[in-house]
This record gives structure tokens, sequence and C-alpha cells, in this order.
């Protein structure tokens, strides 16, 4: 048992952490800003107003009749209305006499390996994928999974399904046989797109084994499309066609038919931390209303002049709602990369930067923190001077790794846009403005104009300014998941039991003195130190802001005296040398940082951390090792050889005082 924390009151998190640097936003990009604190107030003041003149932004064939009808927790957003996304993010931009503008510049890993398309290009191409999808026989309202690696026909097949009102049930190319199996049958999908492979690393990688592996055993699956594109073999099975021989035919005419507002758009799959993956499903109007504002918005998108770029992967929700839905709505100049940021050298991400001249970039902050393991040297090299807005998305973003992204990337003029949102949100709930909030390094700030989000005690409770607890949103929002695929009670018992009437997304938060909000990690991550619930976060920007540290990953082990205690995993900064003082070094330099009671127990240094393919830590494999136990399930672990090479270092552990 952990021994009870001095006082009668236990917080729901505490709150440790104080920064106080702050950065306004350039005089020049506030004055010409696309939205200013007003909006702010407009939101307040009329939530579905607001909301209703944001889906005016698209182009509806017919308006809707009610902006939002909720039966908690069932919500339906501009119900009666009608518009096909396709239509919206396309055609719509060539009628209006922008077909020569470009859609996406995209980058293939082997260099000089590039493909430019513009709108009008990318009509004639989704016209041609819609065709063939319907020669294939697939329909409105049929699920079409999609395994490819990032090369154009990823976000052409995308749209050839939302223009038929088919659903499409993207999955991450990294994934097994086993996971695109469990995939294509929870959602029953009747057609697959694939590809013989993509490049990565520097040389091909194959899809299709996997594919036929899968399709071996999901006997519904009527055809797989194929689009070649490393030229690697490939068997042909029966259900097998290729892209080139099917789609090249097609006309590049296809007009495109209304979906209500409320019909699927698409199916994508968390993993969460356990258990069976939840098919999220998104609807349309909302769903595409809320990715284009906020990527007008917190980007501050200017499509005449910015060149934007997002370097996730399209198999995770970043992809899908600020590669493909949010920008082409917004008729933005996006650039794709297919590959990996140190193929063929640890300055290709740079390098595509000057190339193309971006303006916007959207990253994730475990690639932030490799670019500052591998030197300042490296950017250094490239001419970034385009840049006006960085974005950072998918884990907290440690102040240390902000500055430096601001620094060394941004040049030290670029706001930091630190975007907190999930798959099941859809789109971007809390975010600095660019032109608007004084940004502080890693906070996300405010919940953005027309959301409602808030930090709760354990009793539901709103806590004061300084406190800490559970992030909740209190009320529906355009581009919020509607269900779990055939689950709607899997989708109340996961988001809405643990607090009456709000969303509970799983994370941890706090509300610094001027009510601004940091993230804080999962719930499930929170260590309980002598009865102080301790985020994960915060001991990790703290041993982040130690010059010799550049990642770092802590998890509470079982303790007999303080009932869990603080063990800490470290990647050194390139230049710093691993020595026997460096545990007592970091140790001590987070109890300075933070207080002694977060002094970490145990300090590792190890060349690597367990990660998801999506970048995010896998805390609940470390816990596993700092509790001596037999390492969990690994399937979802980019790298499975990682978790060897950190046992390993185990016996090296530091337990010191
Ligand atoms: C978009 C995406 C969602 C989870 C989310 C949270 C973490 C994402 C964050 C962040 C702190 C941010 N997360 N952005 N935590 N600050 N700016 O990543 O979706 O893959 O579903 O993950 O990621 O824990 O709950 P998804």
């Amino acid at each position: 048992m952990a021994p009870e924390p001095a006082g009668n009151e236990t917080q729901a998190l505490s709150n440790l952490l104080k920064e106080n640097r702050r950065f306004a936003p350039p005089a020049e990009l506030a004055a010409a800003a696309n939205v200013t604190s007003a909006a702010y107030a407009e939101a307040a003041a009329d939530r579905l107003a607001f909301w209703e003149q944001a889906a005016d932004r698209l182009t509806w064939t017919k308006r809707w009749d009610t902006t939002l009808e909720w039966n908690p927790p069932f919500a339906k957003w501009f119900v009666g209305g009608e518009l096909n996304v396709a239509y919206n993010c396309v055609d719509r931009h060539v009628e209006a006499g922008r077909g020569d503008k470009v859609a996406y510049h995209w980058e293939g890993e082997p260099e000089g390996d590039s493909r430019t398309l513009t709108y009008a290009d990318l009509q004639r191409e989704v016209n041609k994928a819609t065709n063939a999808l319907l020669e294939l026989g697939v329909r409105k309202g049929d699920r079409v999974a999609v395994y490819m690696p990032m090369i154009p026909e990823l976000p052409i097949a995308m749209l050839a399904c939302a223009r038929i009102g088919a659903i499409h049930s993207v999955v991450f190319g990294g994934f097994s046989a086993t996971a695109l199996k469990s995939r294509i049958d929870d959602a029953d999908a009747k057609l697959v797109i694939t590809a013989d492979g993509g490049y990565r690393r520097g040389k091909p990688s194959a899809l299709k084994p996997t594919v036929d592996e899968a399709v071996a055993e999901c006997p519904q699956v009527e055809h797989v499309l194929v689009v070649r594109r490393t030229g690697q073999d490939v068997a042909a099975g029966d259900k097998d066609v290729w892209w080139h021989d099917v789609v090249d035919r097609q006309s590049d005419q296809h007009t495109a038919e209304s979906h209500d507002a409320e019909d699927p758009l698409y199916i994508l799959y968390t993993s969460g931390t356990t258990g069976r993956p939840k098919g999220i499903l998104h609807t349309t109007g909302g769903y595409l209303t809320q990715t284009a504002y906020t990527h007008d918005a917190v980007f501050d998108l200017k499509p005449d002049t910015d060149i934007y770029w997002c370097t996730a992967d399209i198999g995770w929700v970043t992809g899908h709602s600020y590669i493909v839905y949010g920008p082409l709505a917004n008729g933005a100049t996006s650039v794709i990369y297919e590959g990996t940021p140190d193929t063929p050298h640890r300055g290709r991400f740079w390098e595509i930067v000057q190339k193309y001249q971006v303006t916007l970039l959207y990253t994730a902050p475990t690639a932030i923190r490799t670019f500052m393991k591998w030197g300042d040297d490296i950017p250094a090299k490239y001419d970034m001077s385009s840049l006006r807005v960085l974005g950072s998305v998918g884990e907290p973003i440690n102040p240390e790794a902000y500055v430096w992204y601001r620094e060394h990337i941004g040049g030290d003029r670029c706001p930091v846009v630190d975007t907190w949102w999930q798959t099941e949100t859809g789109a971007i709930m809390i975010s600095p403005l660019p032109g608007v909030t004084a940004a502080k390094p890693g906070a996300a700030m405010r919940p953005l104009p027309g959301i409602s989000a808030d930090v709760v005690d354990d009793q539901g409770n709103s806590v004061p300014n300084g406190g800490g607890g559970f992030l909740v949103v209190r009320e529906p929002w355009p581009s919020m998941l509607r269900t779990i695929w055939g689950d709607d009670q899997r989708y109340i018992d996961t988001y809405w039991s643990r607090f009456e009437g709000m969303y509970f997304p799983g994370d941890g938060a706090k509300k610094d003195d001027d009510g601004d909000l940091w993230l804080l990690g999962r719930v499930d991550d929170v260590m309980l130190v002598s009865g102080h619930n301790i985020s994960t976060t915060e001991v990790e920007s703290a041993l982040v802001s130690h010059p010799k540290v550049a990642e770092a990953a802590v998890v509470g082990a079982t303790d007999p005296v303080t009932g869990q205690a603080i063990v800490s995993f470290v990647i050194l900064r390139g230049s710093a040398e691993e020595s026997d003082d460096i545990a007592a070094e970091l140790r001590n330099h987070v109890a300075k940082t933070l207080g002694p009671i977060a002094k970490p127990r145990q300090i590792l240094v190890v060349p690597e951390l367990p990660k998801t393919r999506s970048g995010k830590i896998m805390r609940r494999l470390l816990r596993d090792v700092a509790e001596n136990r037999s390492i969990g399930d690994v399937t979802t672990l980019a790298d499975s050889t990682v978790m060897n090479l950190i046992s390993e270092k185990l016996p090296s552990a530091k337990s010191e005082d």
C-alpha cells in the first residue's frame, strides 16, 4: 500500500513542472492571421452558429435543416444536409479556375523520383479510380480496405471511395497479415487496394505478400487491386487485378452524387494500449467541416502562397485529416514524402523543405527528438527560410524539444503549434492559434474556438487553475467519432462512462496558473508515488531538459516503500558519454527541477526506446522490464528487436540513496 499523502486531499494529478518561457506571435503573421482572438468570443456566444459558419466553407448540394441533433452520446451534425467529399476536395477547385494549381508535390524515397499532381490531374485520376471501383462492383456503403505505401494512388483511392460513398478503412502499411486480416474481417471489406511495395530505408519493401496471406483467409474479399510501384515480383492470385490495367483505361469523367452529411466516410482502427482494435467511425459533413476549419485556423493557411507538408503516414488519422481531407478541402498545395527521414542521409527532410520551399510543417515530437539527437549541424546546412509555422502532434512535446524545433528548424521566427487531438476526435481540438496565442513551450494552451474541453478531478468537477486531472470534452463537436464500428456499447463504455455526460479521451492534463492546458500523457501511464499521482510527461520533460539527454521514457514500478517508484529509460545525446555518474546527475537534476517526490529510483541508459509504428512510446513494455516480468505483446512495436537491446541494459541499472 502506498502511504497516504500529507493533508486530506489527493490531487488527481500533480502539477510539478514550471515553465516561464513565452513566445508571442510574430507581428506580421498576427496582422494578417486567418483567425483572430475574436473567434473565441464568437464561438462562445453561439457555438452552433460558429460551426455553421465553418460548414459554409464547404459546397453543399443541399443545405442542412438542423445543425446538431444530440442524443447523448450519439451526435448528428448538419442533419439533412448533402454534399460530396471528393467534389469538395477536388472538383470545386477545378471549377473555380484553380485546376492548374498543384495539389500534391510527391517525393518518392529514391532521389529524383518525384511527381506533381495539379487539382485537374487529381480530378482525372480520382474519376478514373472511381469508375474502376464501380466496375469492380463497389457501391455506396461497401467497405474497402486500403493497405498502401505513401504514393499518390493512396489519397486517390480514398477520394474515389468517398466519391461513391464507399467506406474506406486504411490500414497502415507496416501492419502484419494478422492485423490486416482482423481489420478486413471486422469491417467486412469486399475490396482490398494495395501495391507490390513501397520504398523504405533505401530499398523496396514488399506489401503484396502480406495482403496475400491475409486475403487467403478472407473469403468476403472479391478483388485485390494492386498498384505497381516497386516492380517487385508478385504472386498473381485469382482475385488480383492491376491498377494500371483497370484504372488507366477508365473514363476520366464521373459525376459526383450527393451523400447525406451523416453518411459514413471512413473507419480507422486505433489499437489503444490493450485489447481488440476499435474501428473509429467518421462521417461526412461534420468531419470535413472541422478538418478544413482547423487546417485553415491552426496553420494560418494561405492557399495561394503556402506550401504545406505534414510528415505523418496517411495510414494514421493525422494523414487522413491533414494530408488528405483538410488540405484538399482548402485547396492547399501539399508535399507528400514516401520514405524515412534518414534515407539516403539524415538531412532528407530539410532538403525537401528547401526544394519545395515549404512554409508550413507538421511533424511529431518523436521525430523532433530524433533530429535533436542527430545534431544541430544537419538542419543548419539547409536554407529553411521559407518556413513560417511549425506544428507538432502525437505526444506531449517536451519544452526542450519545442524550443529546439523553434530555434533550429524555425530559425526562431516561426510559431510552434502543439496540437492535441485523437483518431476519435477526427480533427485538432486544443492548440495555440499562430497569430493570436503567446505560446508556452510544452503546452497545447486552449481549446480551439467552438470546442469545450476542460480538466476535471476524479469526481468530474472542474479543477481550479494550477490543478491537474483528467481531460474531458463537455460538448459534442462536428468531427467527433460517431461510434465504434458495429459496437455502440463499446463506444459508450470506452468514452462516455467515466464521467457523466462528458467525453473522456483517456489523457491526463493540467491547467496552469493562467488556465492554459498542458497534456500529461495517458492516464494509464500515471505513476502513484507515495500517494502523489505523477505524470510521465513531466518527469520525461525534466530529463530531456538536461543537456546530455536526447529522449526519455519513465514508468512506475512496484516499490515496497513508495507504492510505485519512478524508473527512467534515457537515450543520451550524440556527444554525451555514458559514465558512472550520469545516473546520479540525472536523478538530482529531476529532483531539482520538479521536487524530490519526482526523483527517479533508477536511471537506465538505453540505445533505443520501444515505440509504436506512429512513434508513440510504449511504456507498458518498459513497465514489464522495470518490474522484471516477461515482456508483453510486442506486435504493435515498430522494431521488435528494441526490447532485447533494452533488457540487456538491465544489469547496469543504477539505484542509489
Ligand atoms: C492525432 C493522434 C491520440 C493520443 C492522444 C494523446 C496523444 C496526440 C498530442 C498528444 C499531448 C499532443 N497526443 N497529440 N498528447 N499533446 N499535442 O496522435 O491521434 O494516434 O489516435 O493518438 O496521442 O495521448 O490521446 P492518435
